[in-house]
């Protein structure tokens, strides 16, 4: 199954979305596997025209790689495959929205960019703050996404929005933490990235429960779908480079009703991506 409005093929698409189904370092509900895949069934309950954009996803050229298929014989070969898979749509000069799965995949995702951008500039919508060194031993899990994120990327260069789950006190007065908040921030973030080039990691669980339960770990206090549409549509005109849509776990009756939600969002972030 494929996003109905991906019909490019991969040589010519202006934007490629490739499922990465890691669910790998759960802490909570398991599940993020399926999200790919939920998102995709959720496609076929919105159209392709976006009212906050007012732009048609038919006009865009992309490509649906479908999914990533893990082997979890060692723990460091899916970010491999992710590094790999990122590179060679880099290559090609196809801009890359990936479909989580969980946060672990973003540090991967980032540091091949970094590589490849020295002047990387790195936006984060997510109720955590992710900046532990190392979660249950693991380095590279859903709760240290950020911080691997930092050992490419410069504290000065990564801006963490909507964030209300923090590990130690301190990290509300670190450089670049938007506590809460996520349309306000957006639009000053915009404004200090310039055309340096972005790329933007959305956790679903900046959103409020309410508004969407299906995540691996629910954090009270977030924010609205509306207050997120208008948030990432601030970057509308920024330099973005790769995107990623992580820690959708779809749960419940299927298809959940999160589905479309996800879906939505895929379609804006195509949009987004395709400048
Ligand atoms: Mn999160």
């Amino acid at each position: 199954m494929k996003f109905y409005f991906a019909a490019s093929e991969r040589n010519t698409a202006t934007v490629t979305v490739v499922g990465m189904p890691l669910d790998r370092t759960s802490s909570w509900v398991s599940g993020t596997r399926f999200g790919p895949y939920a998102a995709r069934v959720g496609a076929d309950n919105i159209e392709s025209f976006s009212p906050w954009l007012r732009r048609d996803i038919a006009d865009v050229r992309v490509h649906d790689a479908g999914d990533l298929s893990f082997t979890f014989a060692t723990p460091s070969d899916p970010l491999d495959e992710i590094r790999n898979v990122t590179s060679a749509n880099l290559d090609l000069g196809i801009r890359q929205l990936a479909i989580g799965g969980e946060h672990t995949i973003t540090p991967a995702i980032v540091e091949v960019l970094a590589d490849r951008h020295p002047d990387l500039c790195v936006v984060q919508f997510d109720a955590h703050s992710d900046l532990r060194d190392d979660y249950l031993g693991e380095r590279w899990a859903h709760a240290t996404a950020i911080r691997r994120v930092l050992d490419f990327v410069p504290r000065d260069r990564v801006f963490q929005l909507g964030i209300r789950s923090f590990s130690d006190g301190s990290e509300m007065d670190e450089t670049g933490v938007y506590p809460f908040e996520v349309v306000g921030p957006a639009a000053k973030v915009a404004g200090l990235v310039g055309r340096r080039p972005v790329y933007l990691t959305l956790d679903l669980d900046v959103l409020d429960p309410g508004v969407l339960p299906d995540v691996q770990t629910p954090q009270p206090g977030g924010c609205s779908y509306r207050e997120l549409v208008d948030a990432l549509v601030a970057f509308r005109n920024s330099n973005l480079v790769g995107m990623d849509i992580v820690e959708f776990c779809p749960r419940g009756p299927h298809p959940t009703p999160g589905s479309a939600l996800v879906a939505e969002l895929v379609r804006e972030s195509v949009l987004l991506l395709a400048g």
